[in-house]
This record gives C-alpha cells, structure tokens and sequence, in this order.
C-alpha cells in the first residue's frame, strides 16, 4: 500500500544521486565511487548515490565559509523564521519522509513517523530560541563600567550522523547551529544515504523561495575519509558525531589535536532497575518497548533489566510471555512490532554477541535466531531474545545494536545502582518504583551516573526538550532541548568603560 516509487520522486530521490549539495545546487554526476542503498526491509536495492571526492569536499567547504558571512550578519529571528518554515515543509511531508525512513533503515512506520515528529518538534523549539540566546550581565568591580557577555556564532558545524535516525540527529544539530547563526556539513551514515538526499531537498526548498545563498545547508556523502577530513579540518570549529564509542574516539582525538570543539553522542549500556515496589504491568510496556523497539537500534535502547529478586519470577514470566506475542516483520506494516536489523553486518554481530553470551554462562530465557522465509528474505530479521547474565560478563559491557536482553537479579537497591552504573557507557537510565525514597536516591548525586535518569518511563523515547547526551564513554555531548545550544556558539565577555579614566582591576597601581 506504499508507493515507493511515488515517495521517492516526490522527495527528489532519483536512480544515481549525486555526491554532494550546497542547497539548491547538487554535485555533477562525475564517475566515482558509489553507494547502492538497499532496503533492509525486503532487500531490495532503492537507488545509488555517488561518493564524495576531496575536490568535492573542498568545493562545499568554500561555499559554507562564504555562505556563513551572509548568515551570521542576519538577524537571528530571521533566522528562526527559516527554521520555522523549514517545519513547516516538514509537516508537509511527513507521511514521506516517515515512509521513507521505514523502508530505508527498517524502523517501524509509527517510528518513522516519530522521527519526523521529532525534526518538527526541535524546529519549533529553535523558532522560540532564536529569540532567547541569552547571555548574562554582571557588575563590574570598577566604577562606570559595564560588563556582560554575548554569543556569537562559531563558524561551519560538521555533523556526522547514524543509520539508526537517520534524519532526527541532523535535524537537532542543524536547527539549532542555524538559528545560531552557523552554517552546516552534513555527512550521514553510508547506510542511509537516501533520506539525508530527502532533508536535503526539503531544506534547500525552502531556501530558494526566500533566496538563501548556497552553502547554508550541505551534505557531503561518503564513509569514513569524509569523516576524517571534516575531524582534522581547521576551518570546522565544531564536529557534532553520533555513532560508535570506536568512531567518537577517532573524532574526539583528531578534533582535540587541532583545538577544536566536539560534541559527542556515542554508545549506551542502558538499564532499567525494576524495583519490588515497581507498577509491573507499567514497567512491562518500557521494559519490552525499550528492548525491542527499533530491533534494540537506539543509543537509548534498554539492555539490562536489573530486577529485584522478589518480584524476578513474577515479572520474567510476564517478559517471556509478551515476547511470545511479539509480531516480526515487515516494518511499513503497522500490525507488525518488530522491523529487521539495518543489514547482514548487524545480524552477524546480533548472533556473535549471543555466542558470546552463551559461552560467559548466560542462560536464555527466550532463544535468539535469524528468521527465514518469504517475508524474512532480505536476512536481516532477527528474534528479540533475553538471558540471563551477570552485570560483568564482557558481551554484558559490551553495547551490541540488536534486540539482545540482559537480566540481573538484585537485593538492595544500593546494589542495583552499583549495577546499573557498573558500564563503561552512562547514556540512559531508570528505575521503575512507587516508593518516593527509592526514587529520589536514583535521582540523587549517589544515584544514576547516566545523563538522563528516568523514573516509570523507560530508557528510549526522549523529549527534544531536554539536554540529550550521556557521560562516560558516551561522550559527554547534549544535543536539542534545555541550553544545549550554548555548544554551538562561543562566549565572548565583553567590558566597558565609560568612565573618564582607565582603573585596572584587582586594584592595581600604573602610573605614567
Ligand atoms: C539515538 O538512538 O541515537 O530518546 C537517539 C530516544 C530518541 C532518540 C534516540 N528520542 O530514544
């Protein structure tokens, strides 16, 4: 019942695509390498992109530094005002572009939907901000003089971007660099070069009505090489990456070489500590929407259910149970729970972690496997699975994209957030209790070490309006809500002196 093939012209998508876009104009379909975008969904190929050269790079690089002089001397409402329209283009074709993500990545509709939801909603976040970049003014210890400070933009922002959301991730990053008064580079996972070629015809439509100049918006397809030159690119003064703590670690050390800035979105290890107070009918729809929504592709995805062991039977029965229920197939079908993995590289990794799992000790409670079959033929669905481990098994520590569950068995709640905490990663956490004392120590400084610490809601499934990030291997960048746009602008301190003679502070004598 999806046209596809409709989709895909509409959003400007065509056979061959070319490597590069600096808004309205795109790269020449010179002879390079290229990419064949299959979907994960019935294996099928949906078209080709070609692959960015360093010519190409240096060509979308000069149009950004010129562009950036036109934007950042308009009017930050002005440029919230594009931001705003660029929302607008998005409600437009949101049916569209959520289609597309579903078939492109292998998410569910609904979550394809979602995701377009939540590029809207961080743009009319960023409207309200272009208003509100607010610096502070202090009191200067010197007589007539003023002190406060300002923010201005930095310059080109460099966004690397996951398959997993594919189009939400940039769309944090770009409306709020831009109503900062940055320009942006855009290189999206290789494994979803399609919908990123959809954003970009959405933005650069909307550019062209209020004659945008070219390199406000760019994007620049390829792997790992153009990652790194956008890493060890001096004319970049900020590399926001969402990927692997592998990848970030890459970014982080070739950013941090050449003084620049980065802000880092990297693995989670996220768990949900059930508690013998817990709502277990409640915690049941976090704990299992958490573990298997997106087959266990977000950074936010539940992994470990740490369960106190006086309700441990009870609730696994109820776990095993609904994973019986569990619907696996075709994604755009929206009776379906449980769409496939992005492609074979991450069923390989799915099932090596459960060998892994099995040879530690871990005893599964419900078996993992690769589905096959007429609706399974593109090999990339998988089984959701649980087992039971111990908190320090390897695979345990280990961050493995796929629907894999962990279960842990506690007594005290001091132990369990020792548990929970018990990760290199430190994204997303939650403890699911109605007992108040129980909640405000998960809460507390002794409590989660995770950048977002939830209670009754699960791990996945985050407001734009919040600071999104974790510490640890994470990386400690805050992407959308809160003031996470603080990252996107320097700080400037500005004193002045409107007084008849020159005091210097700290009350220090110069006399001439
Ligand atoms: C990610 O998986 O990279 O909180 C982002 C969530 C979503 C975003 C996840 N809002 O699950």
């Amino acid at each position: 019942q999806h046209n596809i093939g409709t989709i895909l012209k509409n959003l400007g998508i065509v056979e061959l695509n070319p490597a590069y876009s600096t808004g309205n104009k795109w790269g020449s379909l010179a002879d390079s390498a290229r990419i064949d975008s299959f979907s994960p969904v019935n294996g099928k190929k949906i078209a080709s992109v070609l692959v960015a050269t360093k010519s190409d790079y240096e060509a979308v690089v000069k149009k950004a530094e010129e562009a950036y002089l036109f934007w950042r001397s308009q009017p930050a409402p002005k440029r919230g005002e594009l931001v705003r329209q660029f929302g607008d283009a998005l409600r437009k074709n949101k049916e569209a572009l959520g289609t597309l993500v579903s078939y492109e990545m292998g998410k569910s509709l609904q979550e394809g939907f979602g995701e377009v939801q939540e590029m809207i909603d961080i743009c009319d976040f960023a409207v309200g901000l272009s208003r509100q970049l607010y610096g502070l003014t202090m009191h200067s210890e010197r007589p007539s003089h003023r002190m406060y400070e300002q923010w201005h933009p930095l310059g080109i922002v460099g966004v690397i971007s996951a398959f997993n959301f594919p189009v939400a991730v940039w769309s944090w990053n770009a409306a709020l660099a831009l109503v900062c008064g940055n320009v942006c580079i855009w290189k999206p996972s290789e494994k979803t070069p399609l919908t990123a070629i959809a954003c970009q015809h959405i933005i650069a439509g909307v550019f062209k009505v209020n004659d945008i100049p070219e390199g406000v918006s760019n994007l620049i397809i390829g792997g790992k090489e153009i990652g790194e030159m956008l890493s060890n690119d001096m004319r970049i003064p900020l590399i926001s990456a969402t990927g692997s703590t592998r990848m970030g670690k890459a970014v982080a050390a070739a950013v941090a070489s050449r003084l620049g800035k980065s802000l880092l979105e990297l693995g989670g290890n996220n768990a949900i500590i059930i508690s013998e107070h817990a709502d277990l009918d409640m915690s049941l729809i976090g704990a299992v929407f958490g573990a298997v929504g997106t087959a266990g592709q977000r950074c936010t995805s539940t992994r470990r259910l740490i369960i106190h062991e006086s309700v441990y039977d009870a609730f696994t029965a109820k776990l095993v149970k609904a994973y019986g229920q569990l619907r696996i197939g075709n994604p755009l079908n929206q009776h379906n729970h449980v769409g496939p993995l992005i492609d074979t590289d991450a069923v390989a990794s799915y099932m090596g972690s459960i060998e892994k799992c099995k040879a530690e000790g871990g005893r599964f409670l419900v078996e993992g496997g690769v589905l096959n079959g007429e609706e399974y033929a593109s090999g990339c669905y998988v089984k959701p699975c649980i087992a039971e481990v111990e908190n320090d098994y390897k695979i345990v520590q280990h961050e493995t994209f796929a629907p894999i569950l962990y279960l842990i068995k506690y007594k005290t709640l001091e132990q369990a957030i020792a548990l929970q905490n018990g990760v290199p990663q430190g994204l997303s956490s939650a403890i699911m209790t109605l007992n108040l004392r129980e909640a405000e120590q998960f809460l507390s400084a002794g409590g989660s070490d995770c950048g977002i610490a939830n209670v009754n809601i699960g791990t996945s499934g985050a407001e734009i309006g919040g600071a999104f990030g974790g510490e640890k291997e994470t990386g400690g960048g805050r992407e959308s809500g809160s003031d996470a746009w603080k990252t996107y602008m320097r700080r400037q301190t500005n004193t002045i002196n409107y007084s008849t003679t020159l005091p210097l502070a700290q009350g220090i004598k110069f006399d001439l």
